[in-house]
């Protein structure tokens, strides 16, 4: 049975902004390291693997820098040698249409790329007994045009799968711009596709539309709390009745977002947080973490103090005050002294009674960072 790897949005080169710059190339390694082992996956002969689809965003950006393309080239090539076919469609980080595009600069030997647009004219490859009809296409503001999904399936006997980068769209009120590729499931459906391998999305979703299997694999590590969880290696197998996928766990650290509600914990003072908080370090060192607090605060969080002691159980930690603490007895006290501070959160309270959202999430954050400076200021008074 004809066994596939469908990949997409490996982002490699991603430059990780957000952490610090020896965390960065370890973050960077973590990504190169997620593809290197698939095409291990790909290679070993207990696997069963015929090709390698990968649905765009394999690079983070258009002219990433030479070492990447240098160890992806070689990884295609280790494929090509094992007789493992690497079929690519260009994405929106990585698209080939510019004269600088890592695929106009570089050659990759082995790698298919379905960049054109002559989508009826599908590529026609044989696996085993099996026929399988490739289509796909990259965007090009001339040359693509909306709506994306209107192609239509061959007449020929076989499995016909496409490869493309875009967006499905699941809400019709999203308004996404044609670079983006809106997929509409109305017109996906009647393309009569057995398989759409997508990527552009990521984290893993699997829908059948109208007869079509739709899948995003979603990323093998993630780049950001909007990828927190587990990733995975999506292995794709044809047999003569159905289609199965198989998803198998393949990042090496995790993100992860937590809310403490201080309410419905007893939480007196920063140290009780902190328990609550290294509850999380069994697994720190692979653990990209953030921390939201919640509830209603009878104290000031000094939240930089929290960071302070808890960082370095994590790869990467980042803790969000979202405590309320106008509600809380504690401010209401000392909003009646006659201090610096008394009349410092009488003035943010007077401002905060017509402010807008805009203003009011801003006065919240100044009232929380003066009160922090400005703990155990009882003396200054007034
Ligand atoms: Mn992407």
């Amino acid at each position: 049975m004809p066994r596939f790897i469908h990949m997409a949005d490996l982002h490699l080169g991603a430059p990780f902004s957000f952490l610090g710059e020896n965390k960065q190339k370890i973050r960077r390694k973590d990504l190169e390291s997620a593809f290197t082992r698939a095409v291990d996956f790909a290679l070993d002969p207990d696997n069963r693997i015929d090709g390698v689809w990968i649905a765009g965003d394999l690079f983070d950006m258009i002219d990433p820098p030479d070492d990447t393309v240098y160890r992806v080239k070689s990884e295609i090539e280790r494929l090509n040698r094992g007789n493992i076919d690497v079929l690519l469609a260009p994405g929106t980080h990585d698209p080939s249409i510019y004269p600088e595009s890592v695929y106009k600069k570089h050659k990759f030997k082995g790698l298919t790329i379905l960049n054109d647009y002559n989508i009826g004219e599908p590529l026609h490859w044989r696996y085993g007994d099996r026929d399988f009809f490739f289509y796909g296409f990259e965007y090009h503001p001339i040359h693509s045009n909306p709506p994306f999904g209107k192609f239509q399936k061959t007449d020929s006997p076989g499995v016909h799968v496409a490869i493309i980068h875009g967006s499905l769209m699941l809400s019709n009120q999203w308004d996404i711009a044609d670079a983006h590729v809106p997929l509409y499931p109305e017109d996906l459906g009647k393309t009569g596709m057995d398989y759409i391998a997508l990527g552009h999305y990521h984290n893993f979703m699997e829908k059948n539309i109208g007869g079509s299997l739709v899948v995003y694999p979603g990323t093998l590590e993630g780049r950001k709390f909007s990828e927190s969880g587990e990733r995975f290696l999506v292995v794709v197998e044809f047999d003569h009745n159905n289609i199965r996928i198989e998803k198998i766990p393949w990042n090496r650290r995790i993100f992860q977002q937590v809310e403490i509600n201080i309410d419905m914990e007893p939480v007196e003072n920063e140290t009780d947080i902190i328990k609550l908080i290294q509850e999380f370090s069994a697994r720190g060192e692979d653990l990209l973490l953030r921390v939201k607090l919640t509830g209603v605060s009878e104290f000031i969080i000094n939240s930089d103090f929290i960071r302070r002691i808890v960082s370095n159980k994590f790869f990467h930690f980042e803790i969000e005050d979202d405590t309320d603490i106008l509600d809380s007895m504690a401010l209401e006290s000392i909003a009646s002294e006659k201090t610096v501070r008394g009349l410092f959160i009488r003035n943010i309270l007077g401002k905060l009674m017509d402010a807008d959202e805009r203003e009011e999430k801003v006065l919240k954050k100044a009232l929380k960072l003066a009160m922090v400076k400005l703990q155990g200021g009882e003396n200054l008074e007034i």
